[in-house]
């Protein structure tokens, strides 16, 4: 038995997309969310063939598109990634964007306006195009807070850290440079992944996070390290650890959100500042806060982010059960 899926490359600011525009299940569900639950259960092995190596490899992240369930919206995503189904992924959404727009298969009600429901609820997206190529999309994402400060936990390598947890679509353990953490500038990729791992098993052994409109998100599956820009021009740079070996090449957006929530509830950031924020490659995200609302008794913002992605091609991907890695495998 062989299953075929129609795929477009890409990447956004440097992290790569894989939108899968044919070969996607049917998935039963009133939203995203349910739908997401349904594709966990049933069909996880498209994810993994189609994620992991030797089709994808640590970084790899994509995307299905399905009908919306309320037709004032124009599409449902569900994100596939090596690290699972995530409820919202922002360099995932402006890619899936750029090239469902780029061939015509959305067709927004409104000119430059997709409405996004994803598991983690209703996403805009606002997209500048240039003949037919679309040259930016911004995300309006979901309600965006700080849920803990300065928790700390001994890290069998650094020691001491403190950290802050904040909610951005996923919830980010942040944190920033201290007296026994120097800054992303000091260490390599290879060298966070590892601090990383053990930093979050920690983490979640001791503390919990759970959304408090929704207790089926939970966790702190990412870890965002902060530490000196590279380029003049930005306010922030960071690595974000997520999956089991991945660090995320574009600034993330889901990651950025979240680093706009802790700043802005640290009094450094105000409704109507920008923020621009570095990815680990240098890669930029222009961030926004848009507003202020309540999300189950918190204080959230309402984070803009702006990226640009770029397609690289066409993929047909075949998983075939002869394969004796159809369903892929992680070293
Ligand atoms: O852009 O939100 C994001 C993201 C999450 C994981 C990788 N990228």
């Amino acid at each position: 038995m062989k299953n075929t899926f129609s795929c477009i490359d890409g990447h956004t600011c440097g992290n790569p997309v894989r939108l899968v525009i044919g070969g996607g299940p049917l998935l039963k569900g009133e939203n995203m969310f349910e739908k997401r639950r349904h594709f966990l259960e049933e069909f996880d092995w498209v994810r993994k063939g189609l994620m992991f190596e030797p089709r994808g490899h640590d970084m790899m992240s994509g995307s299905i598109l399905y009908s919306p369930s309320d037709p004032n919206n124009d599409v449902g995503v569900l994100f596939i990634e090596t690290s699972g189904c995530l409820p919202m992924c922002g360099h995932g959404l402006i890619g899936t964007v750029t090239m469902a727009v780029e061939e015509g298969i959305i067709t927004p009600k409104q000119e430059g306006v997709v409405r996004v429901e994803t598991p983690a609820g209703l996403v805009t997206a606002t997209y500048q195009k240039n003949g037919d190529k679309v040259t930016a999309v911004k995300i309006t994402n979901v309600p965006s807070f700080l849920l803990h400060t300065d928790l700390s936990i001994d890290h069998q390598d650094l020691g001491r850290l403190t950290f802050d947890v904040a909610y951005g679509g996923n919830f980010y353990a942040i944190v920033d440079p201290q007296e026994n953490f120097p800054g992303i500038h000091h260490y390599s990729a290879e060298e966070l992944i590892r601090l990383s791992r053990k930093l979050r098993e920690g983490i979640n052994q001791n503390f919990t996070a759970v959304h408090p409109e929704n207790p089926n998100i939970s966790g702190i599956s990412h870890i965002l390290w902060t530490g000196n820009v590279l380029y003049p021009t930005s306010d922030a740079r960071n690595a974000v650890f997520y999956g089991d070996k991945a660090i995320d090449r574009s600034p993330c957006g889901t990651g950025t959100s979240a680093r706009m929530a802790q700043l802005f509830f640290k009094g450094r950031l105000k409704v109507g500042d920008s923020f621009i924020h570095e990815s680990f490659i240098g890669s930029v995200f222009k961030g926004q806060v848009s507003a202020i609302v309540k999300v189950g008794g918190y204080e959230a913002i309402i984070p803009t982010i702006e990226g640009w992605a770029i397609k690289t091609g066409y993929n047909t991907i075949f998983l075939d059960n002869n394969d004796p890695y159809v369903h892929g495998f992680q070293v």
